[in-house]
């Protein structure tokens, strides 16, 4: 009986009376809730709506922006502005960090990705938004770029928003993963996948393998043993999965197990990796961790890092513990460690 099932709201509230808050988290949380309902709508009507291709414009990492990518950025910073909850907010799509005028008594920071996997949208393949919740840290009175720069493990809240064959979302407040689906006739969340939890197995790897030329030994041996299959070291055969979106390939390994793969390589170490630490790294490393998975940069834990701008890129490790353990590990013993 669907009816029976836990709206968002409702589960954001229990969680709130639980721990004694004063609800202002709740509020801040609809506020993402109605952006990522309304990129979904933009999203699932597509080319009915002229939302394909580009938008003939760049971001601020030399990326062509495209329709749905601005057009997600205004839905966001727009729905987030209106509550008053949030104090500044940081985007993929923004140079700048940016204050909410009018938000004198708001109490967080919102960094997000407002399309994580563009390059999906196109050919109508999963997409989705991330974002990182963070408290505006005491006597900050303007918000500039060093009030968001604070380590993972600060972070109160992160989620993500998946358009999939079915709309979701999942987020974490720092107590266990929980994921909602959008019942698009009563147009809530619903909660679907209460209590996510990572398999410490698994037998399925996702990394860009036409990279392979650039990649470290470290990776190249773990990438090998799970090709040799049976007959390798690993004893087992693996399967591998590449859907460059992020979010998609992280939803698939808190459901199933896995392990995502974007490392340093040769050609984006200049950059620091590919992935960005505030907006697409911190949130998902959230989410990982609580489902009891792990997310490192392979020398690292991800939430440990001590950023230095808000458009960071890091290597990005992350999902089952053991394999992302054995891929440490690997690192370990080639840098001699
Ligand atoms: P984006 O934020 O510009 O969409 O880039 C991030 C995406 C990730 O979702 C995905 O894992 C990766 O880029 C795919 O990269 P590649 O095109 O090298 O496969
Ligand atoms: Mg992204």
């Amino acid at each position: 009986m669907p009816y029976h099932r836990i709206t968002m709201t409702h589960f954001l509230l229990q969680e709130q009376r639980r721990k004694g808050a004063s609800g202002s988290f709740t509020a801040l949380m609809t506020d993402i809730i109605f952006a990522c309902k309304m990129i979904a709508h933009e999203v699932n009507r597509g080319a009915l709506a002229g939302n394909h291709g580009l938008a003939g414009s760049e971001n601020v990492q030399g990326e062509d922006q495209k329709k749905l990518d601005v057009l997600a950025n205004d839905i966001f910073m727009h729905m987030n502005a209106l509550g008053g909850n949030y104090a500044g907010m940081a985007s993929e799509e923004l140079e700048d960090v940016h204050a909410v005028h009018g938000a004198a008594d708001g109490k967080y920071l919102l960094l997000f990705d407002p399309l994580d996997g563009s390059s999906n949208i196109d050919v109508n393949i999963s997409v989705g938004s991330i974002f990182s919740i963070l408290r505006l840290p005491e006597g900050v009175n303007t918000i500039e770029e060093a009030a968001f720069l604070r380590k993972g493990v600060e972070q109160v809240a992160a989620g993500y928003a998946l358009y999939g064959s079915s709309t979701m979302m999942v987020i974490t407040t720092g107590n266990g993963v929980n994921g909602f689906t959008l019942d698009n006739n009563v147009g809530m969340f619903m909660l679907t996948h209460p209590d996510m939890k990572i398999p410490e197995d698994t037998k399925e790897f996702a990394i860009n393998a036409s990279r392979s030329r650039f990649w470290e030994p470290p990776v190249k041996r773990y990438v090998d043993e799970c090709q040799a299959g049976k007959e390798g070291p690993r004893g087992k055969d693996f399967n591998m999965r590449w859907v460059a979106s992020m979010v998609a390939e992280v939803h698939r390994i808190l459901v199933r197990g896995g392990v995502f793969m974007y490392p340093a390589d040769s050609e984006n170490m200049k950059k620091g990796g590919k992935l960005r630490l505030m907006y697409e790294a911190n949130p998902m490393a959230f989410i990982v961790e609580q489902a009891g998975g792990l997310a490192t940069t392979g020398r690292g834990r991800i939430m440990d890092m001590a950023p230095t701008h808000l458009h960071q890129r890091v290597p990005v490790i992350l999902g089952s513990r053991n394999e992302v353990e054995r891929l440490d590990s690997y690192h370990a013993e080639f840098d001699g460690k």
